[in-house]
């Protein structure tokens, strides 16, 4: 048995299994830290007779398992050596890759414990390799992202963040920052120089550009969040209109009840559906009406109401060969922004010309028909298009809600500095607001962040991760 002692967290030896628990093609026990070859030397038997510890960087080996103690053969094995920087964690890394059992790889990890390594906390092996600089803490948490993508313009933004997408853009505009914070603290230095005005112009011009970069990666937090948990879409409207036929259009199979009887629908109905990348939540309620008849209809409607209140988009649908009605101005007064008018039934002969529409609601609706399915298309790309656009586009960054409260927390500070450059309070001021917003981005990369942040990030990650 080994003596190898744990010792300092950084300096110790830890060790997982990587792969998903229950039966797999493969299984993989992973080793990180300075004594990751020797562990493996006491557990790995090589097929070839050769000392693990003697094994070149990047090398794949075949041997077995085997308890030293006992002599009992665990598994069949690959062994994949990677020596630090050249690794995912910066560290020495070993890989055990096995048959895939639970039983097996549960005891494969057992034995690099006996000899010496220490059980890996959630994330713990993405930490090392940001400590270690492999990765900015951006980066680190795509890791996160990639692995929990659910459509493929999803995974495509988190690949972009973790090859530092976001990374860049914060780096490039705490970079700017840095040059506006040394004018300052020129001027505060050299007093005798003057800080005239036109520099003091220009100093709020760049500032406000900083903080122009700042609200877009803002409004790409919007983006990404949908792109991470998915978009709600509701859809709403008085009783009988086409809600339920709709929901079935855009999901192309016959998934929710439809009747000619008003009220068909007593309980939101939820569907899964993708467009242009983003998930989405698609959700029929029951119809809007003025006096619910009994305790079902109430709380159908306070479903209804509570649907529409989580909404990304709600869809208020009227029945277009119906003349319109107080309930459809009502059910469309009571849908927050950003909404589609939907007029249903177009291939019957309407009862309003899309100049009513406007009159009444404001907007001009689409016309659909959820019989013939004319105008589901376009009420697809309009969903897409109030989502943002493309999901697949090269914009679109997974801007999670940790980054977006620090890139908020920036922009309330430059705007701060700004304003107090234009209304001449003291630089030493302005300065402190600048530092604060260069701090406040600094947390996104990891430049400046605490233990606890780390802990909370990293908490979310598999152990093994
Ligand atoms: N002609 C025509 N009839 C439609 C269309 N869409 C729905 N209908 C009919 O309208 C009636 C009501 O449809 P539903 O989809 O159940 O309406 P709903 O809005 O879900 O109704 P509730 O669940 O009762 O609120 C059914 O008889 C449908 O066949 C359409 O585009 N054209
Ligand atoms: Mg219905």
């Amino acid at each position: 048995m080994s003596a190898l002692e744990p010792g300092d967290p950084f300096q110790d030896t830890i060790a997982a299994i990587a792969t998903p628990p229950g039966e797999g093609s493969i299984g993989v026990v992973r080793l990180s830290g300075p004594h990751a070859l020797e562990v493996a030397s006491h557990v790995f038997v090589s097929s070839f007779g050769r000392d693990p510890r003697r094994f070149a960087s990047h090398t794949i080996h075949h041997g077995h398992v085997v308890d030293s103690g006992t002599g009992a053969v665990i598994d069949e094995v690959v062994l994949v050596f990677m020596k630090g920087p050249r690794s995912y964690t910066g560290e020495d890394v070993v890989e055990l890759q096995g048959h895939g059992g639970r039983v097996s790889l549960e005891a494969i990890l057992n034995l690099t414990l006996r000899h010496g390594a220490r059980p890996a906390l959630a994330g713990e092996f993405t930490r090392r390799a940001f400590l270690n600089g492999r990765l900015d803490l951006a980066q680190a948490e795509a890791v996160l992202e990639v692995v929990r993508a659910r459509t493929e313009a999803g995974l495509a933004a988190a690949v972009r963040q973790l090859r530092g997408g976001l990374s860049g853009r914060v780096e490039g505009l705490r970079a700017e920052l840095l040059s506006v914070v040394a004018s300052l603290e020129a001027s505060v230095d050299f007093p005798e120089e003057g800080f005239d005005f036109p520099a003091v112009g220009e100093l709020e011009k760049q500032i406000y550009r900083i903080e122009e970069g700042v609200g877009v990666l803002i409004q790409q937090a919007r983006d990404g969040r949908l792109l991470r948990e998915g978009a709600t879409v509701v859809i709403a409207g008085r009783p009988n209109v086409g809600k339920s036929s709709l929901l079935n259009a855009l999901l192309g199979r016959e998934r929710a009840i439809v009747s000619v009887v008003p009220g068909t629908t007593r309980d939101t109905v939820e569907e899964e559906l993708e467009i242009r990348g983003f998930p989405i939540r698609l959700i029929d309620t029951a119809g809007l009406r003025e006096e619910p008849q009994d305790p079902i209809e109430m709380e159908g409607l306070r479903r209804t109401r509570e649907a529409v209140g989580r909404a990304d988009v709600t869809i208020v649908v009227v029945d277009g060969s119906e003349p319109i009605a107080p309930l459809d101005l009502n059910a469309w007064s009571e849908s927050p922004e950003p909404r589609i008018l939907v007029a249903n039934k177009s291939d019957l002969e309407p009862a309003a010309q899309s100049a009513a529409y406007q009159d009444r609601f404001g907007v001009e609706p689409l016309f659909t028909s959820a019989r013939t399915r004319q105008g589901v298309e376009g009420l697809r790309s309009e969903i897409g298009r109030l989502l943002g656009g493309d999901a697949a586009g090269e914009a679109i960054m997974m801007v999670g809600p940790r980054h977006r409260e620090a890139l908020e927390r920036a922009e309330r500070q430059l705007e701060r500095a700004r304003r107090g450059l234009g209304e001449g309070i003291s630089v030493e001021l302005t300065v402190l607001d600048v530092r604060g917003a260069l701090h406040a981005l600094g947390e996104i990369v990891g430049e400046t962040v605490t233990e606890e942040i780390l802990d909370q990030i990293f908490r979310d990650f598999c152990i093994g991760k």
